[in-house]
C-alpha cells in the first residue's frame, strides 16, 4: 500500500460533493491501492452539514479513508494537496447579473489560488468544477503563479458523458462502445459537442459514428441541442441542477488525468490553450486530450480527412 495522498474538495457540504466523496473514499478515482486524507472545504455557515457528511464517511467504514478534516479555513484544507476538487462557488440566483457572479466567483478563486500556492504540493492536480467552470480555473491559476498553469483545468467530462450516451442511445449500443465524441469550448450552452471523429465499435469492428447515425440533421442540430440543453432540462425535471452525473464525471475526469487514458481513446478536459485550432492562447478552453504519465497533451485532429 502506498503512502496516503492528500485530496481536497470545495463545496464538501453541497450536492455535487456528496456524491463525489464516497467516490474518492472507496478507491474509484485514485485507485484500490491508494490511500487519501480528506480535506472538505466550505464556508462558515455550513460546518454544521459537513459535520454530518464526516460522520457519514466515517460509517462508510472505508479503508482506504485515512483521515477527514472538515474546514472553513483554507490555509488547512490546501495544505499538501495533491488533488483539488474545486466545487463550491457562488451560484447565479434570480435577478443576479452575470457581472455579479463573475466578482462573487473571482474572490473565491482568488483566495483558493492564493492558498494552493502558498500551502499545496507544486504539482497538484486542479479540476475547477464550480461555474463559470473556465474562468474560474483561470483564476485560480493566475493566483497561484507557483503551480505550473498546465495544472489547472476545468470540467466539461460531464458534457462529454452526455454525448457519448446520447449516441450510444441513438445507435442502440452500450455507452463504453462510443469513443471520441469531442467537448468544444466550456460547460455552457455555447459548447460545441462534435461526433465528426467518434467512433463504435460494432460486432468487433471500429465504425464512423457519423456514417453509422447517417443522419447529419440530427448529428448536426438535434444532438448538438440536446447536449447543450442538457443540464436544464434535468433542472427543469429534477428541480435541482445535475450532481450524481456531475460527480461522477468529475472522478472521471481526474482518474483518467491521474491514471491515463486508454490507447487510442480521447477525453475532453478544459485546459489552458497553447493556440491549437487558432483558439486564443493562455485562455482555458476544451480540448480532446490523451494523457500519460500524469501530463494531458493537445489531439491534432485532422479535419480534412
Ligand atoms: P451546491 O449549492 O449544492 O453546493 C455548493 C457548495 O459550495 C455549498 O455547500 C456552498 O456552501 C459551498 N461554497 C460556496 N462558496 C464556497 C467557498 N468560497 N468555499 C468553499 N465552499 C463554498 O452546488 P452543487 O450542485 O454541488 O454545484 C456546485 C457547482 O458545480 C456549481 O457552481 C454548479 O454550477 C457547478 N456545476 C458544474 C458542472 C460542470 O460540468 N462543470 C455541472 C454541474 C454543476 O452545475
Amino acid at each position: 500500500m502506498s503512502e496516503p495522498i492528500t485530496v481536497v474538495v470545495t463545496g464538501a457540504a453541497g450536492q455535487i460533493a456528496y456524491s463525489l466523496l464516497y467516490q474518492l473514499a472507496a478507491g474509484m478515482v485514485f485507485g484500490p491501492n491508494q490511500p487519501i486524507n480528506l480535506h472538505l472545504l466550505d464556508i462558515p455557515v455550513m460546518m454544521k452539514v459537513l459535520d454530518g457528511v464526516v460522520m457519514e464517511l466515517e460509517d462508510l467504514a472505508l479503508p482506504l479513508l485515512k483521515a477527514i478534516v472538515p474546514t472553513a479555513d483554507p490555509a488547512v484544507a490546501f495544505k499538501d494537496v495533491a488533488a483539488a476538487f474545486l466545487v463550491g462557488s457562488m451560484p447565479r440566483r434570480e435577478g443576479m447579473e452575470r457581472k455579479d457572479l463573475l466578482a462573487a466567483n473571482v474572490e473565491i478563486f482568488k483566495v483558493q489560488g492564493e492558498a494552493l500556492n502558498k500551502y499545496a504540493r507544486k504539482d497538484v492536480k486542479v479540476l475547477v468544477v464550480g461555474n463559470p467552470a473556465n474562468t474560474n480555473a483561470l483564476i485560480c491559476s493566475h493566483y497561484a503563479p507557483s503551480i505550473p498553469k498546465q495544472n489547472f483545468t476545468a470540467m466539461t467530462r460531464l458534457d462529454q458523458n452526455r454525448a457519448q450516451a446520447a449516441v450510444a442511445s441513438r445507435l442502440n449500443v452500450q455507452v463504453d462502445k462510443v469513443k471520441n465524441v469531442i467537448i468544444w469550448g466550456n460547460h455552457s450552452s455555447t459548447q460545441y459537442p462534435d461526433t465528426a471523429h467518434a467512433t463504435v465499435t460494432l460486432e468487433g469492428s471500429t465504425k464512423s459514428v457519423p456514417t453509422e447515425i447517417n443522419n447529419e440533421d440530427w448529428l448536426n442540430n438535434i444532438f448538438v441541442e440536446i447536449i447543450q440543453k442538457r443540464g436544464a432540462a434535468v433542472i427543469a425535471a429534477r428541480k435541482m441542477s445535475s450532481a450524481m452525473s456531475a460527480a461522477k464525471a468529475a472522478g472521471d475526469h481526474m482518474r483518467d488525468w491521474w491514471v491515463g487514458t486508454k490507447p487510442g481513446e480521447w477525453i475532453s478536459m478544459g485546459v489552458l490553450s497553447d493556440g491549437s485550432y487558432g483558439i486564443p492562447k493562455d485562455i482555458v478552453f476544451s480540448f480532446p486530450v490523451t494523457v500519460e504519465n500524469g501530463q494531458y497533451k493537445i489531439v491534432q485532429v485532422n479535419f480534412s480527412s
